[in-house]
């Protein structure tokens, strides 16, 4: 069982669950012979928040009891304030062999053992009935809903636990505070009022006024305490991110502002959220907290309205702000008035008045287009972070990836664009043509739809990693199924350009060209599962390029690809 600790005069108790002395040395012992469950990098961030103290009063996963009340009231059952189901999810095989007195050792992916969790509970969860009461929505477009139904397991566990070590961390490390450090830094600092901001965004100008703005309202210091756990997918990377708050940092006055790092595992829960980060923050020796506008919001539901109201978080907040023992600092959202070159709260706004403001989508756009970002929205030196990680498109990596029927002309139409990329450009092509994959990277796979899955995706792998390192990968396969293309423009365009090239030709051609012999044996049944013959092609719904290789000449077709990349951005003339 974890120990309280109790630090005043920031926060209140805060349950310290790391065992000291022989107490580790005999559970670290007694670890060897249990069960172990490796955590998922979700379950890792909720575990560093509950061994360090960070989700005090928390002291393991939610109890079944604890759990269903949370749902219901957002308290655990003996009635202290909690809005988060904090669960230990696993599959249905994991929860069959474990049962209610059972020790589990709980590790990360290392096998490095983390903590000792002594089981209360095991039970199948009603799913829905989370996502209605902890996310007001089973709506999938909500990033913790389909979170919740398509990744987390089936069953939950709960229990307390016997910490042993805090996951491992080998970045920022001077910025990566637990609750009790930053508490003790805060009170040598004699900061009786710490006002902290949230945020998984990069700051700009307008945060940057803002948290001024809120440290001088509360007239106490400001902690910048921004999420480096999970945040919404497609956000931009931690360690882009970080850079970018170091940067910042150098713009308050002396002394003002300190930058901490927080391994939470956000939900997106708009309102429930606010207030758990509320409860984290108190834990973490704040005594105010800045809640904005659509505070931790998911974005739109799948009918393009937002999930939550913009204010929502904080009309929660204020309910039970006092109970948590933390003050919100409520804020608008912030433009810019070019007249007075200032920033203010959008209600301090003058009827008819100029405001200027740079979304986050925008703000991408000009990234990628290498476009100017102006002064008044952010700091040069913060830009030119970002811009490290975000080069203009004609900087970035990209991957043409061909698809079309076996004797449509990929690899020939491939090769001729090959050529003629190393004509225009200095800059690294790689060819993954299906025939050669086939030899090399998945030698050993067959034509099933499994390992045609499998060796697609691989394909997709090797060109997202070369578009991560800012090359040019051509990929020639037949690819004949939508959803592995489909998983590889994902992956891809997270890295850079993704450029679909369907090679459009009919079956009919293709067979009468059969340049290997091989529709022959496929209609004479010597090859089973031939590509258009019998097995299936799925046509490209919404290809970059379509080229008919039978109506058109190679060049005439390489010639149209390159275009595109021309015309797209990622090649300059
Ligand atoms: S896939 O479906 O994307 O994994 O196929 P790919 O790796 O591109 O391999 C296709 C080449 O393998 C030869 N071949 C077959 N193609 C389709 N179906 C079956 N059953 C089959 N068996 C062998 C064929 O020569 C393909 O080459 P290309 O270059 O496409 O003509």
């Amino acid at each position: 069982m974890g120990t309280l600790t109790l630090i005043e005069p920031h926060g209140g108790t805060l349950c310290d669950l790391l065992l000291q002395g022989e107490e580790l040395q005999r559970v670290q012992q007694e670890a060897i012979n249990l069960p172990s469950l490796t955590l998922t990098p979700r379950q890792l961030c909720d575990i560093e928040l509950l061994l360090s103290g960070g989700f005090s009063p928390l002291c393991g996963f939610l109890s079944k009891q604890d759990y269903d009340s949370v749902l219901e009231n957002m308290r655990l059952s003996d009635g202290t304030i909690w809005p988060m189901p904090i669960t230990l999810d696993v599959n249905e095989e994991t929860a069959s062999d474990l049962k209610e007195g059972d020790k589990v050792a709980l590790r990360d992916q290392t096998g490095l053992l983390l903590a000792v969790m002594t089981l209360s509970d095991v039970w199948q969860p009603n799913k829905e009935l989370e996502a209605e009461k902890a996310f007001g929505t089973t709506d999938k477009a909500h990033p913790a809903v389909a979170y919740l139904f398509d990744q987390a397991g089936d069953y939950y566990l709960g229990g307390t636990l016997e910490g042993i070590a805090l996951p491992i961390h080998y970045d920022f490390l001077e910025l990566r505070k637990t609750p009790k450090q930053l508490r003790e830094e805060l009170e040598q600092l004699s900061a009786d009022k710490v006002v902290a901001f949230q945020t998984r965004n990069p700051m700009h100008r307008a945060h940057k006024e803002l948290t001024d703005r809120a440290a001088e309202e509360v007239d106490g210091h400001l902690l910048i305490h921004p999420v480096v756990g999970m945040t919404k997918p497609g956000d931009i990377d931690y360690f882009t991110r970080v850079r970018c708050y170091k940067e910042l940092l150098k713009n308050y006055p002396e002394g003002r502002a300190k930058l901490s790092l927080l391994p939470l595992a956000m939900r997106m829960a708009g309102p429930r959220e606010a207030l758990w980060h509320c409860i984290i923050r108190k834990n973490h020796g704040c005594t105010h907290f800045i809640v904005g506008r659509d505070h931790a919001g998911p974005g739109k539901g799948s009918d393009g309205e937002p999930i939550y109201g913009p204010y929502d978080a904080q009309e929660l907040v204020i309910q039970h702000q006092e109970e948590v023992g933390i003050q919100m600092v409520p804020f608008k959202l912030m433009v810019f008035a070019p007249a007075e070159e200032v920033y203010k709260p959008i209600d301090e706004v003058k009827e008819g008045e100029e405001t200027l403001s740079i979304s986050g989508t925008e703000l991408r756009r000009r990234l990628s287009e290498g476009e100017d970002i102006p002064a008044w929205f952010s700091y040069p030196d913060v830009v030119a972070e970002l811009r490290k990680t975000h080069p203009p498109k004609n900087q970035q990596g990209f991957t043409i990836f061909f698809t079309g029927l076996s004797g449509s002309g990929k690899s020939t139409v491939a090769n001729a664009l090959m050529t003629k990329l190393l004509e225009v450009t200095g800059r690294p092509v790689t060819l993954l043509d299906g025939d050669v994959v086939r030899t090399h990277l998945s030698k050993g796979l067959g034509f099933s739809q499994e390992d045609r899955s499998t060796n697609v995706q691989r394909i997709g792998f090797v060109a997202s990693e070369i578009t991560k390192h800012r090359g040019i990968a051509i990929c020639a396969p037949i690819a004949p199924y939508e959803a592995d293309r489909n998983a590889n423009e994902d992956l891809i365009k997270s890295y850079g350009g993704y450029i679909e090239v369907y090679i459009d030709v009919s079956v009919e051609v293709c067979e009468e060209r059969d340049t290997k012999g091989l529709y022959a044996k496929a209609r004479a049944g010597i090859i089973k599962g031939f590509t258009g013959i019998d097995d299936p092609y799925e046509i490209p719904k919404n290809p970059a390029v379509s080229c008919q290789t039978d109506k058109e000449t190679i060049e005439e077709s390489a010639t149209k690809v390159l275009n595109k990349i021309f015309e797209l951005g990622y090649l300059e003339k």
